[in-house]
């Protein structure tokens, strides 16, 4: 085994992730833990000023429900998630959510984030629920007040946590990696929050070859938060719930301001509107096909359809939507006003978190009030916290339930995880959409309030098991052995007879899922027997991820998320096989179960069991409190 110090670091509570969800963690764990002379811990794989989704910035703050000025209740909230997921969602956990965020947004405006006002002075909308924001240093707001809360002592960043930690069948923190220096680390906690975002790249993306590594998704997000609670025992829902934005095609820039605050419609190449051209289809999909907005995953239906009969490319109609809006405007002088503000509104809306879009629009010639800009479906990703709902099945808050909701909702502490003690907010939650980056951020304090909480009532010290430490040691970095051992065997160091670099091994997992788990190259339709190959075919994956074998720090870093990317494929093949019927055309079609079917609105929960390995799937009950 390499010659690496161990580093052990004792805590309370341990924060995994430096993310939307766990900074608002720190900022509110701080609070709590001040008062009662606690201490707090936060481990970051990156850098927390740039850490994870909104590392670039975002555009626009997407969840804003306005309860005190009387725009929307929190059952309008509800109802919008429960129609966008096609009626599966966990209401206690997104009206918690909701009835907070509001909280949150006025915090981010206070520590600097410019929000757009009118000129009132009323906040500017995208949509119903969405705000504009001047959001290029976004995380750098939101992780400056997170540092000054907790303090740099007690952050760790550039640490990628790898494995939880635990003591006979409890949580006692976890352990991971410096990816700079020669460390390991082990963080011994009262309680975890598992804050470490979803996954992205367990599908072969669009971009490959030159453009490897642009995705929807930011590339950094591994599985780690799915891979955790699983390992640890924890018990996971709406693992089959991917999340396939529609984006400006080859650089990812985001839609929403277009569709919402622009009003752009997007066309086939015949121009015509798919959205109306098919809209019949969508009495195929029950209550859910006559809602409005029309659900996500069925907007991405209807124009799939055109792409899958060859209608393509597919063009937002970016000159249409300026001109109509321009247009509109009676005197010239001001008409031309408007139509310069449109403009750098558009690039602004791509230099605030899409900066890769802005520079493809300018390579390529795009003037977007001149012609259309085409876009196209992602791959597929897991993120609880926007349109999709992959994560931990968690405990509501108490006072949210009601008789019926009781005994399959609530143990005791809100959004803590089946297994006592460890938390989850943002993408690492599940069945509670929409919650974006204000929401995320918004759960991350209700967690971190629960988990002080857990931890005064459980104040012994964490179980305590050195041995298990070292073999946990032993196990992350063998791959730096491996490729010390048998690096003279060839040439080139990526290929050798004896051992996998985790390049190729991610190749390999992604080819798996595209082709049998409904990727791109699939059309997302799959069915029973290309999942069981699927599952097949990640077994003999894993068998060789025993020869992975890592160049220098980086590359063990790179091992380890294609191990945990691995876990949240299974998970995700377990799901879809279990499920009997095709509930979200969009995100995934089953060719063999083309349909919805009532008696399977029910959400799928998966565990697998740390004790026996084998994996539980269950159903547990949608129940409608709004
Ligand atoms: O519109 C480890 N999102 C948007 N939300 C909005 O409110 N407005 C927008 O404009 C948004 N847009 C958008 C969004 C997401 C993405 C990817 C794009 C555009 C391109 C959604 C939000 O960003 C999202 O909901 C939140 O960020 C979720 O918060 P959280 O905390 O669950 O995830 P994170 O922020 O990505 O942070 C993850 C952290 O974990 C760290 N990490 N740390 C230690 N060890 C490991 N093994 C780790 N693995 C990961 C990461 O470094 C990071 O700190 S729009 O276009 O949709
Ligand atoms: P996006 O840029 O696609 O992530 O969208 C930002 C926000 O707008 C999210 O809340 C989306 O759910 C919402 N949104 C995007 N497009 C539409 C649409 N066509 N209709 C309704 N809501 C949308």
């Amino acid at each position: 085994m390499p010659n690496w110090e161990t580093v052990e670091v004792e805590t309370d509570l341990l924060i995994c992730g430096g993310g939307m969800a766990a900074c608002g963690a720190a900022v509110e764990a701080a609070h709590w833990a001040k008062k009662h002379g606690l201490k707090v811990t936060l481990v970051d794989k990156a850098a927390m000023d740039r850490s994870g989704a909104v590392a670039m910035g975002l555009s626009a703050i997407n969840q804003y429900v306005g309860l005190k000025d009387g725009e929307n209740t929190i059952k309008d909230y509800v109802e919008y998630v429960r129609n966008d997921l096609m009626g599966v969602t966990r209401e206690d956990l997104v009206a918690s959510i909701a009835r907070h965020v509001d909280g949150t947004v006025h915090l981010f405006e206070k520590w600097g984030l410019p929000i757009w006002k009118d000129a009132e002075g009323a906040y500017v909308h995208e949509g119903r629920w969405q705000l504009m924001i001047n959001g290029e240093s976004y995380k750098v707001i939101v992780a400056e007040a997170a540092k000054n809360a907790l303090g740099m002592d007690n952050i760790h960043e550039r640490v990628f946590i790898t494995e939880p930690l635990m003591v006979d069948g409890k949580i006692a923190g976890a352990v991971g990696f410096s990816v700079r220096d020669d460390k390991f680390y082990v963080f011994k906690a009262k309680a975890v929050i598992v804050a470490m975002g979803g996954a992205v790249h367990v599908f072969k993306p669009r971009s490959v070859g030159e453009g490897l590594g642009r995705s929807w998704y930011p590339p950094f997000n591994s599985g780690a938060s799915a891979y955790f609670t699983l390992r640890s025992g924890c018990e996971m829902t709406c693992q089959e719930v991917r999340f396939i934005p529609v984006r400006f095609k080859d650089a990812y820039g985001p839609v929403g301001a277009w569709f919402l605050l622009f009003k752009s419609q997007a066309t086939n190449a015949k121009g015509e509107l798919y959205m109306q051209t098919n809209k019949d289809e969508l009495q195929k999909w029950g209550p859910y096909g006559k809602v409005k907005p029309v659900p996500a995953n069925l907007r991405n239906w209807l124009m799939m359809l055109d792409v899958m009969e060859g209608k393509g490319p597919i063009y937002m109609q970016t000159a249409d939507a300026i001109k109509r809006i321009s247009d509109a405007v009676e005197d010239p002088k001001a008409r031309k006003k408007k139509l310069k503000e449109l403009e750098s509104e558009a690039w602004e809306d791509f230099l605030d978190m899409t900066i890769s879009q802005a520079l493809l629009w300018a390579a390529t010639n795009i003037a977007p009030e001149e012609q259309p800009s085409e876009i196209a479906a992602c791959e597929p990703y897991f993120i609880g916290s926007h349109s999709g709902a992959s994560g931990a099945w968690l405990s509501g808050p108490e006072d949210l339930q009601t008789d019926a909701t009781r005994d399959d909702y609530f143990w005791g502490y809100a959004h803590m995880a089946t297994v006592p003690g460890i938390f989850c907010a943002g993408d690492a939650s599940g069945a509670s959409s929409h919650k974006f980056s204000s929401g995320s951020h918004a759960e991350g304090r209700i967690a971190a309030k629960a988990a002080i909480k857990y931890v005064l009532d459980h104040p012994e010290a964490p179980s305590s098991n050195g041995a298990l430490a070292e073999t946990l040691k032993e196990k992350i970095l063998k791959p730096l052995d491996v490729f010390q051992e048998h690096k003279d065997a060839s040439s080139d160091p990526d290929i050798n007879p004896n051992f996998l670099k985790p390049k190729m091994a991610m190749f390999r997992l992604q080819k798996i899922m595209d082709e049998y788990a409904g990727g791109v190259s699939t059309n997302f339709t799959t069915n029973e027997h290309m999942l069981n190959r699927g599952l097949e075919l990640l077994d003999f994956l894993r068998e060789d991820f025993e020869h992975l074998a890592a160049e220098d720090h980086h590359e063990l870093l790179r091992c380890w998320e294609n191990v945990h990317r691995t876990w949240q494929a299974e998970a995700h093949i377990r799901t879809l096989l279990y499920r009997d019927e095709t509930r979200w055309p969009g995100y995934y079609f089953r060719s063999d179960k083309p349909d919805l079917k009532e008696d399977w609105k029910v959400f799928v929960n998966s565990r697998w069991d740390p004790a026996t390995g084998d994996w539980e799937m269950s159903k547990k009950p949608i129940h409608q409190i709004f």
